[in-house]
């Protein structure tokens, strides 16, 4: 070729920034880039970390086929424009430490995270990962002043994802075959929904006993800490990272799936002023619908205890920032 002529780069292409470069964030990035869903960038707060992954992953392009592009940085500047932000920083759990426990450390790293990230990226939806979920999905809308459908934390797809996984395996059935629902605080307080868990439509309340049940609701509500103590060090990532996955995927290709995430509730529920998850609608507007469901007397007490925990913890974060409430 002798002569070459050039236009101007098309850059219209969707962009995710991970602010936390750890097991989930680096996970979910590359789920990100190899399915060919967005462009990433990978933001740590450790020199050499994320630029290392990003380095490392943009090595595998070739062999994985995909045209998407990461970047890896240490500077608030490089998520500009992104269409989603993705909050994992902080620090994870550890053998015997509770998720509350978490809550001075990361309400600090993560509201500082936020308000960076809006400087560049006003437009995006935030997506909070960072523990303990709810407080700090609550924190991010607080401190960012976005409007609440455009702040959402990833918990119950999780929560869910588990239990469905639970029943497929107690039952030797498909696991796409299996729908589960887990709502309330991302915690010990959680509330699994076996009414609404069904196998291809028939409710798992007809195909197995009580007790079959509740046994699997438990290992439902400790499923990270299973996870953290064969781990050892760190806690689980890899369907955290495919939770997130999934719902960014129905952000940016306005799917308007109906999942269950911690969203903003300003009375559904009998709840007001809290983050809490409930199912929702996402899409590229972000929160579409909050969708309430009814619930028995028990299931609302188990959402009001849960939510009363929550705030607690809410209250107390906003009191070490500073904040009034
Ligand atoms: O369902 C859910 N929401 C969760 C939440 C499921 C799994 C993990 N969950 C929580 O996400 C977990 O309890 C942690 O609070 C976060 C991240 O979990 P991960 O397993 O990725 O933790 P890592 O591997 O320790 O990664 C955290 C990274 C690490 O690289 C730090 O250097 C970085 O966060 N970090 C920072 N980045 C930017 N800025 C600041 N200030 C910062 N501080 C730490």
């Amino acid at each position: 070729m002798t002569q070459s002529q050039t236009f101007p780069l098309c850059n219209k292409f969707p962009k995710v920034s991970i602010i936390g470069a750890g097991n989930v964030g680096k996970t979910l990035a590359q789920k990100i880039i190899e399915s060919n869903l967005a462009d990433a960038c990978l933001l740590d707060i450790v020199e050499g970390l994320p630029q290392g992954i990003a380095l490392d992953l943009t090595q595998a392009t070739g062999l994985e086929f995909h045209h998407r592009s990461i970047v890896g940085t240490n500077d608030y500047k490089d998520t500009v424009n992104s269409d989603v932000v993705v909050i994992t920083a902080g620090i994870a759990r550890k053998p015997g430490m509770t998720r509350d426990d978490l809550l001075k450390i990361n309400a600090k790293i993560v509201t500082e995270a936020a308000q960076k990230c809006l400087i560049y990226s006003p437009n995006a939806l935030y997506l909070v990962i960072t523990n303990p979920l709810d407080v700090m999905t609550y924190l991010v809308w607080k401190t960012t002043n976005l409007p609440s459908y455009k702040v959402v934390g990833m918990a119950g797809v999780l929560d869910s994802t588990r239990l469905q996984a639970f029943i497929a395996m107690e039952l030797g059935v498909s696991f796409n075959d299996v729908q589960s629902m887990v709502l309330g605080g991302h915690g010990d307080l959680m509330l699994p929904l076996p009414r609404y868990c069904t196998i291809s439509g028939i409710p798992i309340t007809e195909l197995m006993d009580t007790e079959t049940i509740e046994r699997l609701v438990q290992r439902t509500r400790d499923g990270g800490a299973e996870i953290v103590k064969l781990l050892k060090t760190g806690s689980a990532y890899y369907a955290p990272a495919s939770s997130a996955f999934h719902m960014i995927e129905s952000v940016l290709l306005n799917q308007s799936r109906l999942l269950p995430a911690a969203v903003y509730l300003q009375g559904e529920y009998g709840l007001k002023d809290i983050y809490l998850g409930v199912p929702c609608r996402l899409g590229c507007g972000g929160v579409e619908q909050i969708v309430e469901i009814n619930l028995t007397d028990e299931e609302r007490k188990i959402l009001h205890n849960s939510a009363r925990s929550v705030r607690d913890n809410i209250d107390l974060a906003l009191e070490q920032l500073g904040m009034k409430h």
